[in-house]
């Protein structure tokens, strides 16, 4: 068996979180990510038969029943993944009672996955109802969307076209948009139910004043489309109270977009 912390899903896990931390994006304990993966791949490094713990759910995961994932911890520091993965950082598969989850490595303090759990295995069943090879949900607190949300109108409209507004990339990047919630108590399963209502028609969500969910095939896209708004919205307030003389237009984001040949919301777009 070879050894789990080399493996690349746990490097990447690892050069992910300390990214993010360096950013600034994720504070203390704040983000979390949930990243399935194969398991076959899983299978070279763990003995899958060997459960260490089951940990309640609390919600209902029959979709995903036989799945796993690498999930961060609850209450753990991103700051800290990159030095003791196996602390910070736990996998875990769905028991068959779709009720539980069995943790296969990790968690070696005695703790458990994040207490976004909810909202990250709603959002994977309704990507993969969208998009089968979706793999990863991705939450994070980066300064400049939360910012945003303070001085900007919590719509999904307003709020994407805004940001498309921001940097060329944007629409080619996030062409589906933002779906936008307003605060809500996080940690429930409410605020799962409704980001995953979200993610039906979008891959990037918005907590009002508190964050943003991606997802996406890998690391790496999950992390982009995050990263591209949190420019956007960095661009938007070093501008916002400044008189702007000059912006994108609507009919270049549809030239943008028709050049790149991505399906935009022509909705989010006032032509
Ligand atoms: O895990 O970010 O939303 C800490 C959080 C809660
Ligand atoms: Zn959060």
């Amino acid at each position: 068996m070879k050894n789990v912390l080399n493996a690349p899903f746990v490097v990447e896990m690892r050069r992910c979180c300390a990214n993010m931390y360096r950013l600034g994006w994720d504070e203390r304990n704040g983000g979390n990510i949930s990243y399935m993966l194969n398991e076959d791949e899983v299978g070279e490094y763990l003995d899958l038969d060997k459960v260490i713990r089951e940990i309640p759910l609390g919600f209902d995961a029959t979709a995903l029943i036989g799945k796993i994932f690498i999930v961060t911890g609850t209450g753990k520091y991103f700051k800290n993944v990159d030095a003791d993965p196996a602390c910070n950082l736990g996998i875990i598969r769905i028991a068959p009672d779709g009720k539980t989850a069995e943790l296969l490595w990790g968690y070696e303090d005695g703790g458990k996955f994040t207490s976004e759990l909810p909202a990250h295995l709603m959002s994977h069943i309704a990507r993969l109802g969208v998009d089968p090879e979706n793999r990863v949900v991705m939450h994070s607190h980066p300064t400049h969307t939360l910012a945003m949300n303070y001085v900007h109108p919590l719509d999904e409209k307003k709020f994407t076209h805004t940001l498309w507004e921001m940097c060329t990339e944007c629409i080619v990047v996030f062409p589906d948009g933002i779906g936008v919630l307003p605060w809500m108590l996080c940690g429930t399963n409410s605020i799962g139910e409704a980001t995953a209502e979200k993610m039906k028609e979008f891959r990037l969500v918005v907590w009002g004043m508190h964050g943003i969910y991606g997802v996406g095939k890998s690391l790496d896209e999950a992390f982009g489309l995050i990263e591209t708004v949190e420019k956007a919205a960095e661009i938007y307030m070093l501008t916002a109270h400044l008189p702007r003389i000059n912006t994108i237009k609507d009919e270049e984001m549809v030239e943008l977009a028709e050049f790149f040949g991505v399906n935009y919301r022509k909705d989010f777009l006032n032509l």
